[in-house]
């Protein structure tokens, strides 16, 4: 198995006017005819997320977008969904045509609108001249481009192939530009030995372990840290056939108070959705938010959002636990709504407090647009583990990561 989870890749997304080529475009790019290609404008309407190993990069996805100048009714929700996936997009490709097709619409105009807010968001965006086999190869237009934006653009032919190596490597090269950091950032060193608790109950899934626990078991491997697993009941056998304390353990938010019990002082405590909650969102925030908790009223409105629609556990936190456990300290007036996948709401104002998960299913940048969308209408947002370990008043013995995460 080669594949690597789908928030950990790096999304290249794509966007262009109706029949601008961004379908054909990252058919040669990823060398598939996996997206739907036609005359028709409007061909491609919802966001399409395809996988691939780009080579020297990694695994990235690429989303192939619906025309951000489609129209009427379905088309603005079309565009919406368009700018929900932009989101989500680490890099992205802005697509131009020649110069004669974009001057007769609009389309040019609305173009350098669209790297204008991606810019503002902090992607990287990679202009491109699509359909370079048609007229001058592009450049009257490439050359317009680079004096409005300062940036290169690429010259592209899906039709014919030319510049797609050019730009294929361009984006490898930027990708590896990045940095990378671990999961463990700052908590652990090479040689230390990790007490990973991991509950096996009825809620785990048959024969495998999540993904946060398989993810953190690999940065751990990568770190030469030594990972030992164990469950709850059998963490009292595993301390003890270890010769010195553990340097870290890391457990799951819903046993974290039975395992600090257990903790030896001299090792240092942390769950999966705190390494989660650093590595995909912004862990000061989190723990801010977490902190206004007890002084939210007693009808607060709360939003719990999940990443997957799919993932039980999650679910069970989120739809039973969580509740139960704000409505213990807040009083049973609560007024909490859950929502999943991507389904949040654009208007969070109406909240008094955000929970979110551990969102392994989401790319930093993604998530961190939520946070965004929380701060700036004001409202506390935190999530699962950290939510958890204020409540039952262990928040000041968990470890936190530090360090910066991915940053394109
Ligand atoms: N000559 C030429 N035609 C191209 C090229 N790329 C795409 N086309 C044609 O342009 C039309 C639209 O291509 P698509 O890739 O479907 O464009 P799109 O931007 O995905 O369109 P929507 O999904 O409708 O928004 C098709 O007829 C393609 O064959 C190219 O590089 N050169
Ligand atoms: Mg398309």
């Amino acid at each position: 198995m080669t594949q690597a989870a789908r928030g950990e890749r790096v999304h290249i997304g794509v966007f262009g006017r109706r029949n601008a080529g961004k379908s054909s475009l990252v058919n040669a790019l990823t060398g598939q005819r996996a997206a739907l290609v036609s005359e028709v404008a409007g061909t491609t309407t919802d966001p399409v997320y395809q996988p691939m190993e780009l080579h020297g990069a990694g695994a990235v996805v690429f989303i192939d977008t619906a025309g951000f100048d489609e129209t009427g009714e379905l088309g603005g929700l079309r565009v919406g969904r368009t700018r929900e996936a932009s989101a989500r997009a680490e890099i992205a490709l802005v697509l131009f045509e020649d110069e004669d097709v974009n001057a007769s619409d609009g389309a040019e105009e609305n173009a350098y609108f669209w790297v204008r807010r991606l810019q503002a968001s902090g992607v990287p965006v990679f202009p491109i001249v699509s359909k370079s086999d048609l007229r001058d190869g592009g450049t009257a237009m490439a050359e317009k481009i680079k004096k409005r934006l300062g940036l290169p653009a690429f010259c592209v032919s899906a039709a014919t192939g030319e510049g797609v190596e050019a730009l294929r490597e361009a984006l490898v090269r930027r990708i590896a530009q990045g940095e990378e950091r671990s999961l463990l950032a700052g908590l652990v060193g090479p040689g230390e030995v990790v007490l990973l608790v991991m509950p096996q109950d009825a809620e785990a899934p048959k024969g495998r372990l999540i993904q946060p626990q398989v993810q953190t078991i690999r940065a751990l491997l990568d770190d030469s840290c030594v990972p030992i697993g164990c469950t709850p009941e059998t963490m009292d056998a595993a301390l003890a056939a270890l010769r010195n304390p553990p340097a870290l353990i890391i457990t799951d938010s819903q046993v974290f108070s039975a395992v600090a019990e257990k903790t030896p002082k001299e090792s240092k405590l942390t769950s999966f959705s705190v390494l989660f909650a650093a590595y995909k969102g912004d862990i000061s925030y989190f723990r801010d938010s977490a902190a206004k908790v007890r002084n939210l009223p007693s009808d607060a409105r709360i939003l719990i959002a999940e990443a997957c629609t799919h993932n039980a556990l999650d679910a069970d936190i989120g739809r039973v636990k969580i509740p139960a456990m704000l409505r213990k300290k807040l009083g049973d007036g609560l007024r909490i709504e859950n929502v999943g996948g991507a389904d949040f709401p654009a208007d969070l104002s109406w909240y008094d407090l955000v929970v979110h998960c551990g969102a392994c299913m989401f790319n930093r940048r993604y998530v961190l647009s939520r946070v965004e969308a929380a701060r700036a209408a004001g409202v506390p947002m935190t999530n699962y583990g950290i939510l958890i370990a204020k409540l039952s008043g262990i928040l000041d013995k968990v470890a936190f990561p530090i360090g910066r995460t991915r940053r394109l």
